[in-house]
């Protein structure tokens, strides 16, 4: 069996998805996503003029073989461009397999471990009466976590991702524009959110499970003193308390506080985390299929991870397509220490168009799809409705003007 050809596409009902299509001699396909959230058309061009030429004649039977020829092959290693575009090969490559032998991908993972997946929502307000409308609107349609996200009183976008724009929209730009700047200001946001998780538990009750993004805004000792306050609330998880290029931080937070932590968005491959799982200096893991080289690369991870008692919460940010999404529905049904998933629906009429499938959530857990391979197509006649815009992630600086961390 030979990979006959291979073909990229940029684009999407409001956002730039990377999508790669590789075909075969048998007339089987498969579907990956490479989608680098505002840095799109970089691993799109990786493999449009250095990954494809490759590829075609190889045998896509064998994954990992391949997965090592382009990673050892590009002899400069790991980097969310180069990720990403592995990544996207590998969940092809992965789809090609399950359909060559009708089952679908969690079976030759080893089968199912559970039925549904936990799934979290994003709950957010720019105040703290918005966010609680908004915990309400996911507790009625049935979530059992939720996260929440709000605006701190004299900081305008204070809290990160406080609902501005909504949220298909946050994170990113309005097409065409510069990055927005955020000010940031710990001192207030430490003396604010405090007060939200106890009026988020006070309405809302002890099961509901509560996580919370700090998006790597924080000092390490500020986290750490963060985690030890909000320990009475019972948080599901306290996630990127600070940005883990210091990896050191999380041994003066994890001192102090018992809150489980969640880290590893950022992260494109397993030596990003290795010392922190080794460790035990976190209790999920973050990573994506797309930016940590697929579906091969992140298996690694997870049992490296399930060796230490650390559980799964793959980032499933928008920016992820529904083809990223189904490949981590096929790894949660089955990784034993699977723990949760983030889930924004993506469900608009448009999407599910561009790609058809059978998942679904029902009453807060994601159902994974019996077809063959993925279980997601694409479809390449309602792609051609879009192209690439650019957008960006905004930048953050203190109050002072210094630069901080998104
Ligand atoms: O591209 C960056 C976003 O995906 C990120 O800001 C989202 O932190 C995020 C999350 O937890 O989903
Ligand atoms: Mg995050």
């Amino acid at each position: 069996m030979k990979i006959t050809n291979a073909e990229v596409f940029i684009g999407g009902p409001g956002k730039n998805y990377v999508t790669l299509k590789i075909m075969t001699d048998a007339g089987i396909y498969g579907i990956g996503d490479g989608t680098l959230n505002t840095r799109e058309t970089l691993p799109a061009e990786y493999l449009k003029e250095y990954l494809i030429p490759c590829l075609i004649g190889m045998d896509p039977r064998n994954s990992e073989d391949i997965w090592q020829y382009f990673y050892r092959g590009a002899y400069f290693r790991r980097g969310p461009i180069a990720m990403a575009a592995y990544g996207a090969i590998d969940m092809a490559l992965w789809d090609i397999k399950g359909k060559i032998a009708g089952l679908p991908l969690y079976q030759l993972f080893g089968g199912k471990s559970r039925d549904g997946a936990l799934v979290y929502a994003h709950a957010v307000g720019n105040t703290l009466d918005e966010l609680i409308d908004s915990v309400a609107h996911y507790v009625e349609q049935g979530y059992k976590a939720v996260r929440l996200q709000c605006g701190i009183p004299d900081m305008p976008e204070g809290g990160y991702a406080t609902g501005k724009g909504g949220d298909t929209k946050h994170f990113i730009t309005e097409y065409g524009a510069l990055p927005d700047q955020e000010i940031w200001d710990s001192e207030k946001y430490l003396r604010y959110m405090p007060n939200v998780f106890e009026k988020v538990r006070e309405i809302f009750g002890p099961d509901l499970k509560l996580l919370h993004d700090v998006h790597h805004r924080l000092r390490p000792r500020e986290a750490a003193a963060f985690g030890k306050e909000i320990e009475k609330y019972n948080l599901f998880w306290m996630e990127d308390p600070t940005p883990a290029d210091d990896q050191h931080a999380l041994r003066l937070i994890r001192q102090h506080t018992t809150v489980p932590i969640a880290i590893g968005e950022v992260f494109n491959s397993i030596w990003d985390c290795k010392t922190m799982i080794e460790e035990e200096l976190l209790d999920f893991i973050r990573v994506s299929v797309t930016y940590a080289g697929g579906i091969t690369h992140v298996r690694r991870i997870v049992e490296l991870a399930g060796l230490h008692s650390i559980r799964t919460g793959f980032h499933g940010a928008p920016s992820h397509s529904p083809i990223s999404m189904a490949a981590q529905a096929h790894l949660n049904a089955w990784a034993p220490n699977f723990g949760i998933q983030e889930y924004l629906v993506l469900g608009t009429e448009e999407c599910d168009a561009l790609f058809p499938s059978d998942h679904y959530l029902d009453n807060g857990l994601f159902y994974v799809s019996d077809a063959p391979g993925l279980g997601v197509d694409f479809d390449e006649t309602e792609a051609k409705r879009y192209s690439f815009d650019r957008r960006y992630h905004p930048i953050v600086r203190l109050e002072d003007g210094t630069m901080w961390n998104y």
